[in-house]
């Protein structure tokens, strides 16, 4: 990180940081993110209505209806979370 940057700044995160992060949601390690994994995720980064924008979250995303977010739809994910300027501070 640049010595210009101060810390505590907040930034938009790239899609993969943002897919890092999420990543290390996956509790079970199963590669898979559940809603219940999903929800702590999007509650840890201080997103409002958590519970309700995980379940959003994984009907937009979850593409073969099994219910939870595999690497293949990570990248839909993301992007569909980034609407919601998911930050760092
Ligand atoms: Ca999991
Ligand atoms: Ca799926």
């Amino acid at each position: 990180m640049p010595w210009f940057i101060p810390k505590r700044v907040s930034y938009p995160l790239s899609d993969e940081q943002v897919k890092g992060m999420l990543m290390r949601y996956d509790k079970n390690r199963d590669g898979k993110l559940s809603k219940q994994e999903l929800r702590l995720a999007f509650k840890e980064m201080g997103l409002y209505f958590c519970r309700w924008k995980a379940g959003k979250a994984i009907r937009f995303a979850d593409k073969n209806g099994d219910g939870y977010i595999n690497e293949d739809e990570m990248s839909d994910l993301v992007q569909y979370c980034s609407r919601w300027g998911i930050r760092i501070s």
